[in-house]
This record gives C-alpha cells, structure tokens and sequence, in this order.
C-alpha cells in the first residue's frame, strides 16, 4: 500500500460528526492493483465536504469502494482528504444483504420516489424496512465511538438515515445532541400515507432535537405530518416545535447553497475560460447558442421531458435550427436499480433520435455526455452556456442550478428553473417553468435565447446577490447557530 494512503489519525478534537450514507472519497483498485481514490457525483458530497475541511471532526459512512478497507486502519478509519488530513472517516462495512435491504429497496424504492411524488417507481417491502432500521442502528453506533468527547454534535444526513436519531435515543439516552439535515422534498401527508411504517418514521425523526429541511414548504409538510401520523403529538406551527414522548423536536427551513467562491474562481481560471471557448466553438461552429443541462441520470430530474421540450421547440422553431445546441451532462447513478438502467437505455435513444431526426452534416442538436466530469470541465460548461435548462419534477434544492449562478461571472446567462425545486423559491430572477408542460417549456427557453442582454444581466446579477448572501458557509453557520442556541436552552 502506498504510505499516503495509510491510515493517518488528525491529532485535532472532533467538534462535528457527520453520518451520511454517501462517503465523501471513495477508494477503487485499478486493474494493475493499484488504488485510485475519487470523489462520487452527487449533492450531498459537493456540499458538505467543505463543512469538514473548514471545521475538521468525523465522518461516518458507508465503505462503498472495493478498495475502502485496504487503505483503513483495522477499525475502518482513515485520514482524509489524502493530501491534507482534516477529518477522520469511519467506514462501515455492509454485506449485499444489508446493502439491498437498506439502500436499493428502502431508500431507493421506497423514500425516494414517495418523497419525490414518483408513485410509479414505489414499491415497500417489510423486510426491506427491517434490514433498514438495522443498518441505521449500525451508523448510529458508528457515529456515538466517533465522538472524540461525548458532548461532540451528531449532524446526520438525508432520507438513508431516517431512523439513525431514533436508534441514538434506545442506546445513549437523551444527552447526545443530534441534528438532521433532509436533502429531499418531504411529501405532503397524504402521500406519506402510502408508507405503511410512516408513524415510525416519523417517530424515529423526533429523535433529533433538530431537524432542517430545505424549505418552508417541506418543513410545513413534515408538521403536518407529525400531526396525521402522532394525533397525540403536540405541534406548534408558527414556533417549528414538536412535544412527543417527553422529547421537544425544532424543526427548521435552511436551503442549502454551495461554496460560491470556490466555484467562482474556478470559472475564472484562464484555463477553464480557453475550455469554455473551446466546447462553444466544437459545439456551436461560429455563431449559435448553447442550452446547458446537468444531473445525475434520475427519473426525477425531468431529463425525459426536457428532451421532449427541445424536440418541441426544434419542431416549433425552424428558424432555431443549426443555431442552438442542446449539452445533456449526466452521470449514470444508482446502477443497482433497475428504473435508473432503464432510464439511461431511454436517454441514450431519445438523444439518437433527435439527432437523426434534426441534425446535419455540420450540426449535432443534442449532444448526450453520461459521465463524470472532474469540477474543471464542469465549471467550463456553466461558463460556456447561454441557458442553463433545470427541469426536475421534484427537487430538495437542485444545486446545479446555483453553480451555474456562482459559475456566470460574465453575468450573460440565463436560468430556466422547474417551478418544483427548492432553488426557486430561494431565487428571484431565473424564468420559471412547470416541468410537466413540454410546450410552454420549450417556449420559456426561446425566450430565454432570444432575451436582451440587459434583461439577462440584471436577471443573473439578481441571482448572485442572493447566491453570494447565502453560501454553503452561511448553511453551515446558521444550522450551527442554531445548534449552539438549543444547546445553550436559550
Ligand atoms: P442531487 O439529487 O444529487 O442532490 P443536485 O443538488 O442537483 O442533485 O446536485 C448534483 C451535484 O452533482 C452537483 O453538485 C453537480 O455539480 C454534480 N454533478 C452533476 N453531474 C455531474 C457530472 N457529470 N460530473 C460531476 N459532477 C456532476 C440531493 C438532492 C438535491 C439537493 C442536494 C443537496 O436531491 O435536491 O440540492 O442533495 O442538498
């Protein structure tokens, strides 16, 4: 093994332990033996890997990478990032069982598309939901041995981890302070209905004695449903407070952001300025536009009906054809299940047909990349674009479009955002869309290409006002605040 990736302690205290199902870096074997480390697509990682860099502490997670344990001391722990060690992540070891139970059927094929309004992609099973609560019993002890002191925070993550606060509770008791950030919408109630183990759910959550959801809608969801769920449960709306079973719950709206200076700077890079010239001269000739997409290949992104609408609007607009090209970045994620397979096989055949459909000699209307891009090459195609297309059905916050916003520093771009994300109601100055009507979508991005410069500039100047009041930095510190403030009584 090579002595950088040995497992190296940090000498410092531990002041945050985070516990997310997604670990931040990710060691795999190459096929001479050799161990790569990288760092897996995805929000929840963009966001929070600066929070620990910035304070330092714990990390507990899921050891996914086949090469995790190699470079781990025999507790599973190792010093990251490599180069210079801010914080320890504890990787927990999960058998296929477990990893099936937990992640594909309960997270995947339960939470996520109930919480997404997916009911076609839903499906419970109760041995799916008992292999879950004990997987999250796992990172709840995981997370109480990494706490370098006992009066350490417990900060857990997203809708893997459900009952991880709930489990903290049976074995530590009530002194642990633990705190729950959702990444997710949370459902109306009735839809949470459709869960059979909703009220435990539920319960499990009060174990925290705060939890932060994106939005005011989800926080308000997340109230009503405790009062459908618990009808004993006493629930102040206006105050965010929830009295069950002896315990007091806050419940808060943070949306989270990203790290806007970072992203800024890497956008002005001289490099990434040549990269940006280059993909609008290979994709575009000399003249044209060119709309942006990114997303992690989901089903509810939207992705499948913002093809459509650019087939509508190549169908509608004639005159656009040869002058705009369409640039679909998305990662494959979630190979294990078999509606994200799917989708991806769809994707690719749409692009194809559209493409042999509209396109010339010299023009290539939808250019389809699945993979991952490193964050220079990403940062080249936000600057590169005229539109950034975000199109998702349902979306906690949708990040994206905010990197786009820190990525615009020529301030020319325009945002076209689904009504049914997070980032619109935390954003005035993007066109909004409904993503479900492919028509008034494919016109909503005409007008985007055809808007003056001065309208676009004030747009996207608007935009990163607000992107630049609340950084990555602003959640981290409001939510810490807000810690500090219930940990004081005050
Ligand atoms: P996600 O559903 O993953 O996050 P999003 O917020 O858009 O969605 O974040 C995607 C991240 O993946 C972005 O940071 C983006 O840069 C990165 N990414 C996308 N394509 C990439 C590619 N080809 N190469 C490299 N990186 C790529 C969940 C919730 C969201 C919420 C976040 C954070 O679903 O609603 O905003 O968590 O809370």
């Amino acid at each position: 093994m090579p002595p950088a990736l040995r497992a190296r302690r940090p000498a410092r205290r531990s002041p945050i332990v985070l516990v997310s199902n997604r670990e931040p870096f990710e060691h795999q074997f190459g096929p001479d033996g050799s161990i790569a480390i990288s760092r897996p697509a995805g929000g929840l990682v963009s966001a929070l890997l600066p929070v620990l860099e910035r304070h330092g502490g714990a990390w507990v997670a899921w050891g996914s990478g086949d090469a995790d344990f190699a470079v781990t001391d025999a507790d599973g722990v190792v010093a990251l990032p490599p180069a210079h060690p801010t914080f320890a992540l504890h990787r927990l070891r999960l058998s296929a069982a477990e990893i099936h139970g937990y992640y594909t059927e309960m997270a995947n094929r339960a939470l996520w598309p109930l919480c997404h309004y997916q009911f076609q992609h839903f499906g419970f099973d109760q041995s799916g939901w008992r292999t879950y609560r004990r997987v999250n019993a796992r990172f709840a002890q995981a997370a109480l041995a990494a706490r370098r002191t006992p009066d350490a925070a417990i900060w857990v993550h997203d809708y893997h981890l459900a009952s991880v606060a709930g489990h903290i509770r049976h074995l530590a008791g009530p002194r642990p302070f633990v705190h729950q950030f959702w990444h997710i919408p949370w459902p109306a109630p009735d839809v949470l209905r459709a869960l059979p183990v909703a009220r435990t759910l539920v319960e499990d959550l009060l174990g925290n004695d705060l939890l932060v959801f994106q939005t005011p809608r989800h926080r308000l969801n997340f109230l009503a449903s405790v009062a459908d769920q618990l009808p004993r449960a006493r629930v102040d709306l206006d105050r965010g407070l929830v009295r069950h079973a002896r315990r007091t719950t806050t419940v808060r709206a943070v949306p989270i952001s990203v790290d806007v200076a970072a992203l800024e700077r890497r956008a002005s890079r001289p490099d990434v300025v040549a990269e940006a010239r280059r993909i609008r001269r290979r994709l575009l000739g000399r003249r044209g536009q060119l709309i942006l997409g990114v997303d992690r290949v989901d089903y509810t992104k939207g992705i499948r009906r913002r093809f459509d609408a650019f087939t509508r609007l190549l169908e509608l607009h004639p005159e656009l054809r040869g002058k705009v090209t369409f640039l679909q970045v998305a990662p494959p994620s979630r190979p294990g299940i078999a509606a994200y397979r799917a989708l991806q096989g769809e994707l690719q055949a749409e692009a194809d047909k559209v493409n042999s459909r509209f396109g010339t000699p010299s023009w290539r209307p939808l250019e389809l990349r699945m993979e991952h891009f490193d964050p220079r090459a990403l940062a080249a195609c936000y600057l590169a674009a005229d539109v950034c297309l975000v199109s998702s059905l349902q979306d906690g916050m949708n990040l994206v479009a905010k990197e786009f916003i820190a990525s615009q520093h020529g301030h020319a771009g325009v945002l076209v955002l689904s009504e049914f994300t997070g980032a619109a109601e935390d954003l005035d100055g993007a066109v909004l869309i409904n993503p479900y009507d492919i028509g008034s979508t494919a016109e909503a991005v005409v007008a985007a290409l055809a808007m003056g410069i001065g309208e676009r500039r004030v747009r996207m100047a608007a935009m990163r006002r607000q992107v630049k009041a609340h950084t990555i930095h602003h959640w981290t510190a409001t939510i810490l605040r807000e810690v500090a403030r219930l940990r004081r009584g005050t």
